[in-house]
């Protein structure tokens, strides 16, 4: 993989030229962009690239997706919906959750970043305020991972658990575990993720 500057540069070059081409903004994004980083996803699950890999790849794609913004229609800008995504509450740990968000970003999804110890409260008040229609959850301690049983009964209390779906990862985290906790969906890493999203939101 290419070195981060270079890999900006490259992406730069790119975008300028496909745009002096002629080329609209939204196959730039949709047939460039989105395509590149569901490959990035792939080769990342796959074991065919690593963590800085897939950040370089964050990185230059967000960068120049910021300077097609202002280019975009309004129905390109359209995404795939909205998504609440958090370390859960007592845990610190947020590398995985970035790696998640990035790759959900550069597919498409709005991304509302809580941040990390995120308390049940505090992710069905995102819920709310951003009408999102999925909640990203992460834990990477065996101790904090009740905390995501904790915000599942949460979203139950605040009467949101059937306009929202559940989603959560993490090193300790299973399929086992999501059934248990009555999550919607597990995604062993962030390329996963992606399609796992996907998947809960009815989108293609
Ligand atoms: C970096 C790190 C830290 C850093 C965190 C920095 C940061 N900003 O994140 C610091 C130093 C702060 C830290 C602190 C602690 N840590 Co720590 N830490 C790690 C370490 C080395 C790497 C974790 C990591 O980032 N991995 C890389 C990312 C990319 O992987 P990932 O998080 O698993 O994410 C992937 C998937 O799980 C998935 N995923 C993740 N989140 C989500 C969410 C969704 C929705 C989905 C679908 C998927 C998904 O996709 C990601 C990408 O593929 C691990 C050991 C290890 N090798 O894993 C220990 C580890 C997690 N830490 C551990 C411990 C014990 C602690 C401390 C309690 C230590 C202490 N005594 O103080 C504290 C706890 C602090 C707290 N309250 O959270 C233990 C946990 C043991 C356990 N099972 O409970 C580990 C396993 C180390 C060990 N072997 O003992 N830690």
């Amino acid at each position: 993989m290419l070195a981060r500057a270079e890999a900006m540069t490259q992406t730069e070059e790119i975008v300028n030229k496909a745009m002096s081409d002629g080329v609209p903004a939204e196959e730039i994004l949709n047939n460039g962009f989105i395509a590149a980083m569901a490959i990035i996803g792939d080769k990342f699950s796959e074991g065919e690239i690593y963590i800085p890999d897939v950040l370089i790849a964050a990185r230059a794609m967000q960068a120049s997706v910021d300077k097609l913004r202002p280019h975009l229609s309004d129905e390109a800008r359209i995404d795939r919906g909205t998504v609440v995504i958090g370390t859960v509450k007592g845990d610190l740990h947020d590398i995985g959750k970035n790696l998640v968000k990035y790759m959900l970003q550069g597919s498409g999804f709005n991304v509302v970043d809580l941040g990390n110890d995120v308390s049940a409260e505090q992710f069905a008040e995102g819920v709310r305020a951003n009408d999102a229609g999925l909640i990203a959850m992460s834990a990477l301690l065996t101790t904090t991972m009740g905390s995501m049983k904790d915000i599942v009964d949460g979203l139950e209390e605040a009467g949101l658990r059937d306009s929202v779906k559940v989603m959560i990862g993490g090193a300790p985290v299973t399929q086992e575990y999501a059934d248990r906790i009555n999550a919607d969906g597990y995604a062993r890493d962030a390329g996963s993720a992606v399609h796992t999203a996907m998947e809960l939101l009815g989108v293609e």
